[in-house]
């Protein structure tokens, strides 16, 4: 694959919205992921990050916890970029956004974007595949990967996801419990990555410890695919116009590989539409982008 947008080259070289970025290790990652579905990927952030991602999702979501019944065990905070700024920049690290298009072979976009923090006496959840929220008849190609960054040490004891390796490749199969299946329980240090793909049969664990087990779960799919979290109403219109482009993109904010492809705003693209449309605009008002100004990106698949 010699693709100009998101194909990894020799160098581990990726185009990520028009940006180039080298990215060592990836293609070990993602044979990681196409053979066994899964990488588990040590010190993703360094101990510093991972304090202050620890801090803050912890004074600035934590108390969202109220919008779950008390009787919950496992707290989620969803469309998480409407809640806290503390998280952007690992929402479009060029590494994570890599590594999503290496494993879906296209661009990307956020799909949801959530703090999970695992109580103590959290049961384990059933094995499940999060790609299942689409209905697609399986097979498909692959077309969600699944990320969780361990913003506290995960072990067998505070309930560590638990993976089915290779299971992606059963698409002819209904998802069986242990112990008619085998897990891997991926005990990590704070501040490591566990990513999988999206067909991958997994579970959080049971807490049988006395401390949460938090962390942060980013979700990438296909930008052509609907997301799972509506990033369009759920991240207020006035945040995403102060966010830096490569971060309005993974939103969702792109359009497709032509002018009339999915996403675009009156054949344009959509982040140079986003504050010149009312209700009976003109479209070829003064100070309307024209239509031929923004090129669109190329596929990954033509040079
Ligand atoms: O908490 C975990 O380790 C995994 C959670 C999960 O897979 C889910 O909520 O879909
Ligand atoms: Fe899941």
């Amino acid at each position: 694959m010699s693709a100009p947008d998101t194909a990894h080259t020799e160098d581990n070289a990726v185009d990520v919205y028009g940006e180039r970025f080298v990215v060592p290790g990836l293609d070990k990652w993602l044979q990681a992921i196409e053979e066994d579905g899964y990488v588990v990927i040590p010190n993703w952030l360094d101990a510093e990050r991972t304090r202050r991602l620890r801090d803050d999702l912890r004074r600035e979501v934590n108390p969202l916890r109220e919008t779950l019944p008390p009787e919950r065990t496992t707290v989620r905070a969803h469309n998480l970029l409407a809640k806290t700024r503390c998280v952007d920049d690992l929402v479009c690290d060029p590494r994570l956004l890599a590594m999503a298009q290496g494993v879906l072979k296209d661009r990307v976009q956020v799909s949801a974007a959530v703090l999970f923090d695992l109580l103590p006496g959290a049961k384990a959840q059933p094995l499940h595949q999060d790609d299942s929220i689409w209905p697609i008849p399986r097979p498909h190609r692959p077309f969600l990967m699944n990320v969780v960054i361990a913003v506290e040490e995960f072990t067998k004891a505070n309930g560590a996801t638990r993976l089915v390796p290779r299971s992606h490749r059963w698409h002819d199969q209904a998802v069986r419990q242990p112990p008619d299946v085998e897990t891997v329980q991926i005990e990590m240090q704070a501040g490591s990555l566990v990513g999988w793909s999206g067909a991958m049969w997994h579970g959080g664990g049971t807490n049988t410890t006395q401390e949460s087990r938090m962390a942060l779960n980013l979700n990438f799919n296909l930008a052509f695919l609907r997301q799972q979290e509506n990033q369009y109403i759920g991240v207020p219109r006035e945040e995403v116009a102060k966010m830096p482009p490569r971060l309005q993109r993974v939103l969702g904010y792109q359009g497709g590989y032509s002018a009339a492809g999915p996403g675009m705003v009156d054949l344009r693209d959509p982040l140079v539409m986003l504050d010149k449309v009312h209700f009976g605009y003109d479209p070829k008002a003064d100070g309307m982008p024209r239509l031929d100004i923004h090129p669109h990106p190329r596929r990954p698949d033509k040079k």
